[in-house]
């Protein structure tokens, strides 16, 4: 068996997708989001392309971090999107994604995997997947977004084995890569389908179902800053509400959130 042999890109192009899509599967790359940004140049019109790799050696997560993108066993995948709308909605698509990253993964465990604003996914605390969405402006706009989920991971480097966690782990089975890239992808398509009808409020009532953040005590990091306090909602434009330790809500667009547990 090859170490990429349960990525199956006949399998994936044979089901069922917006026409037109093209699928890419690449052994290696450097990042699937700069494979993505890399091919707009040459092919500035390609709504809905796929890139798939079996390993990445710079993959990215935001703030110039790294995401740690081993071979064998996890997916790296990123869907191009050209929709007719400006940078603001960015983070309405970060939640979009990682929505639709909950739901498909969630298929696959017996236990219910959490969204923790505004871009990760967590299984037991720990961290399963992350989504990196990029904005590329160019003739015509683009937003790459980027998805990692670890599946048949079972174990991690030194610094994040603490706050990782895989399918693998947590449920102790193997688990078919083609078979949860196409529920990803089918989950992509029909909720990006809701972004462009505009059901921006049913999209944030969803991701605030399959999320548990709201209620619990959080401290939320924005460069040197700190805010402790507690999560109520997102607003229209995907920003965290925070009511403060003074009684105030507060409107974050960007910061770590750490959930403080007992
Ligand atoms: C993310 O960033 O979570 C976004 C991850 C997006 C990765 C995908 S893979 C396909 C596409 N191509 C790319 O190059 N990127 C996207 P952030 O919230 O900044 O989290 C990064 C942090 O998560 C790191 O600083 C580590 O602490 C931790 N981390 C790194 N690799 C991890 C992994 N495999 N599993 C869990 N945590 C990880």
């Amino acid at each position: 068996m090859t170490k990429s042999s349960d990525i199956d890109l006949t399998v994936l192009q044979n089901s069922p997708s917006p026409e037109g899509r093209k699928w890419y599967f690449l052994p290696e790359t450097d990042s699937t989001n700069a494979e993505v940004i890399r091919r707009l140049s040459s092919h500035p019109s390609e709504e809905g392309l796929v890139v798939i790799a079996d390993c990445q050696t710079g993959g990215k997560g935001r703030s110039g971090r790294v995401w740690h993108s081993a071979p064998g066993t996890g997916i790296y995948l990123s869907m191009l999107i050209q929709p007719n709308f400006s940078p603001e909605r960015i983070p309405i698509v970060t939640l979009m994604a990682g929505l639709a990253t909950a739901i498909a993964v969630n298929e696959f465990i017996p236990q219910p995997a959490q969204l923790k604003w505004p871009n990760d996914l967590l299984l037991n605390n720990k961290k399963i997947a992350g989504v990196l969405c990029e904005y590329h402006a160019t003739k015509v706009p683009a937003v790459i977004i980027g998805i990692g989920i670890n599946v048949n991971h079972t174990q991690f480097p030194d610094d994040i084995k603490d706050i990782a966690t895989s399918l693998k782990l947590e449920s102790g089975l193997e688990t078919n890569r083609t078979t949860l890239i196409k529920q990803l992808v089918t989950q992509l398509d029909f909720q990006y389908s809701k972004l462009k009808n505009n059901k921006i409020q049913a999209l944030i009532d969803n991701w605030t179902r399959h999320s548990d953040l709201f209620g619990k005590p959080i401290i939320i990091s924005k460069g040197d800053q700190s805010i402790t306090g507690k999560a109520v909602r997102l607003d229209n434009l995907g920003r965290l509400v925070v009511l403060n330790e003074s009684g105030k809500e507060i409107v974050l667009d960007s910061g770590e959130v750490r959930i403080q547990r007992k």
